[in-house]
């Protein structure tokens, strides 16, 4: 019988040991790490993959962070899957890239019921309650279409007898970045007797997208001056299509483009002549929601809105050395 109960004693005490052991161990990891769940938009667009890597980058388990990122594939509803995931994880914060402006209404609600903080990241969201999220950082996306129309007005002289034809590509629609940037440019048709937008063609935001719809439309017409593309990739791909039809572009060719993001690639075609303004959209956001997350966990005042500062660049502003240390 003492035998019984030592045996049993030590098997008590083993249980307690291994057990015990296990559970502070995952209660220690809990406690450093800050758990962020991210519905982040898709992989659209090498400005996506930046932004994607900026914030694996800045928010690693060494620097303090588990970060749960889930690829929406430009899908609202994949987004509204993950974020409800997240609040079943109970992560401590939530960010969100959202892919289009409305019906965040409802989402938003259940994750303020459920207590967790959220960051609006990249584009913004159209909600009732403005208390439903910390702050929104990223661009000023009319700025940036502002910049891309002063260009155009400066550059691309409009002829005495025939207006300026301007074939826009759009990005995904409903958007902030291509609603502004399409603001911008409506507006500026408005104000211009001598403009004309001869067509809106929607890409959204991808290379594969921007070559199908530039391929379609050249066949049906090929009479405009300058391209205002909402984004690089739709930018590439309908260079593709212009070469096959054989239509020059750039500097010296019949085609002005114009295009939004200014990655390495677009930057490199500018040096070269290619393309004539590459509209700067900064990816890397990382930093700064790491800033806006301190000041959060510190109780500290954020501001609601929190733009990053961007450029704009030519051939005459750009050198090689720069285009090579660039990350993007
Ligand atoms: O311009 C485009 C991307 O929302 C700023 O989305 C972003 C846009 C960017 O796919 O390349």
């Amino acid at each position: 019988m003492r035998r019984f109960y030592k045996g049993l004693i030590a098997l008590l005490m083993i249980c307690m040991l291994a057990g015990c052991g296990k559970k502070s161990n995952k209660q220690e990891t809990d406690k450093e790490l800050f758990v962020i769940g991210f519905s982040q938009v898709g992989a659209e667009s090498d400005w996506r993959l930046a932004n994607t890597r900026s914030m694996q980058e800045t928010f690693t388990n060494e620097r303090g962070y588990e970060l749960l990122m889930e690829n929406a594939m430009q899908q609202q509803d994949n987004q509204f899957a993950a974020v409800r995931r997240f609040i079943l994880e109970d992560v401590d914060l939530i960010v969100i890239a959202p892919t289009t402006e409305e019906g965040w209404d409802i989402l938003l609600e259940e994750v303020h019921e459920a207590g967790i903080p959220v960051i609006i990241m990249d584009r913004s969201v159209a909600v009732w309650n403005r208390d439903l999220y910390l702050t929104n950082i990223g661009s000023n996306f009319l700025e940036q279409g502002e910049e891309a129309i002063s260009w155009i007005e400066t550059n691309l002289p409009v002829a005495e007898d025939e207006p300026l034809k301007v074939l826009h590509l759009k990005g995904t629609d409903g958007s902030t970045a291509q609603l502004m940037r399409t603001r911008a440019l409506e507006e500026a048709d408005q104000r211009h007797e001598d403009w004309t937008i001869v067509q809106q063609l929607n890409g959204d935001f991808t290379e594969a997208k921007g070559y199908e719809v530039m391929t379609n439309y050249l066949k049906h017409s090929q009479d405009f001056d300058v391209i205002y593309s909402e984004n690089d990739n739709m930018t590439f791909g309908a260079m593709r299509a212009l070469d096959e039809a054989g239509i020059t572009y750039g500097e010296n060719g019949k085609v002005k483009i114009v295009t939004f993001d200014a990655t390495k690639r677009a930057l490199q075609l500018c040096l070269e002549g290619k393309i004539n303004l590459c509209v700067e959209c900064n990816p890397l956001h990382g930093p700064l929601v790491e800033e806006l997350i301190q000041k959060y966990r510190n109780g500290e005042q954020i501001q609601e809105t929190v733009y990053i500062s961007e450029s704009v660049f030519t051939k005459e502003n750009l050198t090689q050395e720069f285009i090579d240390q660039r990350t993007y």
